[in-house]
């Protein structure tokens, strides 16, 4: 699995305060902490109006680039503010995203091919996520025409097949497993990507619905989860779906992160008591 490490997020309360007042240090402990524990990208998301997003994007990819080497998701829905972030960055980055909305796969798109980025594709194409599986792989396979017309090859495309909350529709989880599924079948060198914790928007205990949906999700074939890598049990969780599903051999990784103490209390030996 690929973690892309979601904390610098303007939507949050903490960070919009931080971008707000210039809090330098904030976002670098964001960004050393999530690299520390192993994240693959760094998201960047401003979060902010459109007239500052450009401004404050390029404000926090610089600190973020003071303090680690990991690549960076620029995540904005603004050709303008994307294109001058990716001019910005040291390691090419990921584009958080696209989707099958025409201005975005006409702006964005050329961007990515120019810089041979990845890119996080949404499935859907107005500001409503379809309801049905089959009505976002409809989009799914319009935004592939797209990609693939742009010379962006599948293997650089990852598919957010998207999830809502349980807690108004209790199918929700089932048609985005059924998505991934779909996505895997129809475009093998594609990636699957998802940001897990809308799943479980309005529940209580939301960290493990949370788990229990990346242990489901990894198993019908996403690759590339956005979350917060210093989530320890989730990490534990990951380690032990992986092995598992006979993704890690010899169980190498399993049993070191066990080694290191890595693996949540409570998940060691019983206790003989
Ligand atoms: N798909 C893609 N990109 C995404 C998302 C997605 N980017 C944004 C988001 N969803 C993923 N990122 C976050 C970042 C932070 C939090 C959740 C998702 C988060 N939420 C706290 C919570 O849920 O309790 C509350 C916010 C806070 O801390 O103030 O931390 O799905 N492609």
């Amino acid at each position: 699995m690929k973690i892309i490490g979601e904390k610098i997020n303007g939507t949050r309360k903490k960070v919009a305060a931080a971008i707000a007042e210039r809090d330098a240090t904030f976002i670098r402990d964001l960004a050393r902490r999530q690299a520390e524990n192993g994240a693959d990208w760094l998201d960047v998301n401003a979060g902010t109006h459109p007239d500052r997003e450009g401004d404050d994007l390029l404000w926090l990819i610089e600190l973020v680039q003071e303090e680690t080497d990991v690549p960076l998701c620029l995540d904005s829905a603004n050709p303008r503010a994307l294109e001058s972030a990716i001019g910005k960055v040291k390691e090419t980055p990921m584009v958080n995203s696209i989707s099958g909305e025409p201005d975005r796969l006409n702006n964005i798109l050329p961007l990515v091919a120019e810089h041979g980025c990845g890119v996080i594709a949404l499935a859907m194409d107005g500001k409503k996520i379809p309801d049905s599986a089959g009505d976002r792989m409809a989009v799914v396979r319009r935004i592939f025409e797209a990609t693939r017309e742009a010379g962006v090859a599948d293997d650089r495309v990852y598919v957010d097949p998207l999830v809502m909350t349980l807690a108004t529709n209790i199918e929700s989880a089932n048609v985005t497993l059924d998505a991934i599924r779909a996505v895997r079948a129809e475009f093998p060198e594609a990636h699957v990507c998802l940001g897990l914790s809308n799943v479980s928007f309005g529940l209580p205990a939301r960290a493990l619905v949370n788990r229990t949906f990346l242990v489901l999700a990894t198993a019908a074939g996403m690759d590339t989860a956005i979350v917060d890598p210093g989530d320890a049990r989730l990490r534990a969780t990951l380690l032990a779906t992986e092995m598992v599903l006979g993704r890690d051999r010899h169980c190498l990784n399993f049993t070191r992160a066990y080694r290191q103490g890595l693996l949540a209390p409570g998940d060691g030996p019983p206790d003989k008591k």
